[in-house]
């Protein structure tokens, strides 16, 4: 895999070699003879760039019989080199009727929906001179998946920004290409605060600083880089274009839709209807994706995770109360089993709530007594299992967080109606919680979902605009996804499966572990 070189320009090494179209095409036809073109691969992927408008004008200095002009005969050798794999001799000793030339041809007039002469036609020769952006369209429709990256939480941030739109228009609209491909894939996007990103979105014109200089307006409206270290997945937008958020200039969510594509591995479609077809097309803006785009990202990554369900540590029979057909107390036995784990755990006055599946055990701090059942007997309304929960102490108020809705509870009684976490602040791709505590004597509920978390001020009510943050930069020696968090005497206690990790807020380190279910009276 060629790194550093924008995906729609992903060329084969041949290709490469001719990726000096433009340039040399003229040159050669001037010349009349065949160029060498034996540039490193670096310098002619630039000129590609430099000169992305291929627009082959032969001069027609020696007519053939055929009408076609032995420059149009160059013209079409070199295209299909350069978007078609055509692996050429010396034009002297090949035959135009080679069958690797016709079928090429073939190929490229299926690409364009031209009749499959194989010949090179008036219409086909009214196509190659037609200008158009470094783009192999063979080659993506034979393999429309590139490189990968090799996670499924990639991060991304704005560097430059247009003036042609608000600022926060732009983040929004950045944030809605990601999320059509995270809906359709296992991929979840989140914002970094810092330098570092996976890929790194900006605006530029003419020169850069990669090398592939933008065209002025029209032309080239941006480009991406495959998947990979440093400038690997960033994409750049062409700043000399008008961007909008509607149909009066370029789109920038449709653009952006298409080059995260690049961004994330995929190659261009000839199928009009797919997001990754090569031009750009005012679409409608739902429903982006087209089948084959869907495919071609599950193949690259898998196929979506909506709402899903991670069975974290499940019960197996005797201890699952719902296989025991009970919905009484499972006893001292169960509870006590090393591998017991909680999907959440909360205060609550000065109680402490365990939830697991849809069981619930609730421990009284002076108490030696454990109240436990069907979450149900304690609070009727709620019928499913609980991720994660809080507390907040100056509103006496608890929220029980299942899938991506959550419920207010206070004393235990359920308020209104369930809500969705998008109220809370949540983008799209954020679907469940893992866990989530809140910090006593300060306003900060901590949530932590995968590898992330995000604060949310409950004084103000908002979602904190530096977050998520990486759990393990923040919290050295939290490595795990964490099941269960609870601000509790002091310290956090992040719950991994069956073990509990004791947090340091003031060390910022894990002061001891031990098991969840001591936490029960095991
Ligand atoms: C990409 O594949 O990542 C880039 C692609 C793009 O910019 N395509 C050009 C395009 O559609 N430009 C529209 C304006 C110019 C129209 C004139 C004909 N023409 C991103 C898209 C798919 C969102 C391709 C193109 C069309 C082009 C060109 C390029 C003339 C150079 C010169
Ligand atoms: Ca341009
Ligand atoms: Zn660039
Ligand atoms: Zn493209």
């Amino acid at each position: 895999m060629l790194k550093g070189i924008p995906s729609y320009l992903h060329l084969s090494p041949c290709l490469l070699q001719l990726a000096s179209f433009s340039a040399s095409v003229s040159q050669s036809l001037r010349m009349g003879i065949w160029v060498g073109l034996a540039c490193a691969c670096a310098v002619i992927a630039l000129q590609c760039l430099a000169a992305p408008l291929l627009q082959l004008k032969g001069e027609n200095v020696i007519s053939r019989e055929d009408g076609k002009t032995q420059n149009d005969l160059i013209l079409a050798d070199k295209y299909l080199q350069l978007f078609y794999s055509f692996q050429a001799g010396p034009t002297s000793r090949r035959k135009r009727s080679h069958p690797s030339f016709s079928s090429k041809l073939k190929d490229m007039q299926s690409f364009f929906r031209l009749n499959q002469t194989g010949s090179l036609n008036p219409e086909t020769l009214a196509v190659m001179k037609t200008p158009r952006c470094g783009v192999p369209d063979i080659q993506d429709y034979v393999s429309n998946r590139g490189n990968r990256w090799k996670k499924t939480v990639i991060s991304y941030r704005v560097g430059r920004y247009t003036s042609d739109l608000p600022v926060t228009t732009v983040d929004s609209l950045i944030a809605s290409a990601l999320d059509v491909w995270a809906k359709a894939s296992p991929l979840r996007f989140f914002r970094s605060h810092s330098q570092q990103a996976d890929i790194v979105v900006e605006f530029a014109t003419r020169n850069h600083g990669d090398s592939f200089p933008f065209d002025g307006p029209r032309g080239t409206l941006a480009h991406a880089f495959d998947p990979g270290e440093g400038i690997g997945g960033d994409v750049h937008f062409d700043d000399d274009e008008l961007w909008t958020a509607g149909s009066n200039g370029f789109n920038l969510y449709l653009v952006a839709a298409h080059e995260f594509g690049h961004a994330l591995g995929l190659r261009h479609s000839q199928n009009p209807e797919s997001l990754m077809y090569p031009t750009y097309k005012l679409r409608k803006p739902h429903n982006l994706l087209s089948s084959e785009d869907i495919i071609n990202i599950n193949t690259l990554y898998g196929p979506s995770i909506q709402r899903p369900y991670y069975p974290r540590l499940s019960w197996s029979y005797p201890f699952n109360p719902w296989y025991t057909g009970s919905y009484f107390p499972m006893g001292l036995k169960d509870k006590c089993n090393p591998d017991l784990s909680f999907d959440s755990v909360t205060t609550l006055g000065d109680a402490i709530l365990f939830f697991k599946g849809r069981y619930l055990w609730i421990k009284h701090n002076n108490k030696n007594d454990i109240k436990e059942g069907p979450i149900n007997n304690f609070m009727p309304n709620i019928n499913s299992k609980i991720d994660a929960a809080y507390w907040v102490p100056q509103r006496s108020t608890a929220y029980l967080f299942s899938g991506s809705d959550f419920w207010t509870v206070k004393g235990s009684q359920v308020k209104g109606r369930r809500k969705n976490i998008s109220s809370l602040g949540f983008p799209a791709w954020v679907e469940r919680i893992d866990a989530a505590l809140h910090v006593h004597k300060t306003v900060y509920t901590l949530f932590f979902t995968q590898n992330l978390y995000w604060r949310y001020n409950e004084s103000q009510k908002v979602m904190e605009d530096s977050y998520p943050r990486s759990i393990s930069d923040d919290f050295p020696g939290i490595n795990k996804t964490i099941s269960a968090a609870v601000h509790k005497y002091g310290f956090l206690h992040f719950f991994l499966g069956p073990e509990v990790y004791k947090y340091d807020m003031k060390l910022k380190k894990v002061i001891g572990v031990s098991k969840a279910n001591s936490w029960l009276g095991c």
